[in-house]
């Protein structure tokens, strides 16, 4: 059986609903970001980072939800998670993916998140900075009305992380970012989606 650690809302979020849309069996296990648990011993030895998401697997532990995801859409194929059937779009897609993870996750993770927090003019540029990413996922990279194109993949949960973070902290105007509301509105639309908030304990935005 896999074993998700994860934090409620965190990024392991976009790996808990992958999960759910696949029909996985698995678990999950609660790692406390605030408490500091992911300095602990017990899970430095699962993933010597120090972060989640980690998935154990039946033959060792993945991190990144990069490449979580892609394992997630390989190991389920019937579940239609991602184009199989052509290397290359299974590739754009970890592309898309590599950019939320790499560039726009750090962006926005300092804006929202830096400890202790940014204040003033300091929070003001790191939130343009971060903004400046979504514009290119809004303006460039989104193809709809999936982030893919007519397809739903394991892409979309990861994106839908990341703009449920800025929709909560009412920072993606709907005139501004028209595409990537409505995609917040066609995430929570899902029963997967539901389900992993329900068991998050978190609010859809
Ligand atoms: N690129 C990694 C980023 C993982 C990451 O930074 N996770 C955050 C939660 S969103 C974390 O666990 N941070 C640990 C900490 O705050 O010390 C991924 O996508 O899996």
């Amino acid at each position: 059986m896999l074993k998700l650690y994860y934090s409620p809302g965190a990024c392991a979020l976009a790996s808990h609903i992958a999960l759910e849309e696949a029909g996985a069996q698995f678990e999950l296990q609660l790692v406390n970001l605030r408490e500091g648990q992911q300095k602990s011993p017990e899970f430095l030895a699962i993933n010597p980072a120090g972060s989640t998401p980690a998935l154990v697997t039946p033959e060792g532990v993945l991190t990144e939800n990069a490449v979580i995801l892609g394992y997630i859409a390989q190991t389920h194929p019937d579940a239609k998670l991602a184009d199989l059937d052509s290397r290359f779009n299974f590739h754009k897609m970890l592309s898309f993916c590599g950019f939320l993870g790499a560039s726009l996750h750090p962006a926005i993770g300092r804006a929202l998140f830096a400890r202790p927090p940014l204040e003033g003019e300091a929070k003001d540029a790191a939130v343009e900075a971060g903004m400046v990413k979504y514009r290119i996922v809004e303006d460039s990279l989104f193809k709809g009305p999936w982030a893919m194109g007519d397809h739903y993949t394991v892409a979309d949960g990861y994106l839908y992380v990341f703009c449920r973070w800025v929709k909560a902290a009412g920072l993606l105007d709907p005139e501004r970012f028209p595409k990537l509301n409505a995609h917040i509105a066609r995430m929570q639309a899902r029963p997967a989606v539901q389900r992993a908030l329900a068991t998050e304990g978190i609010p859809a935005v």
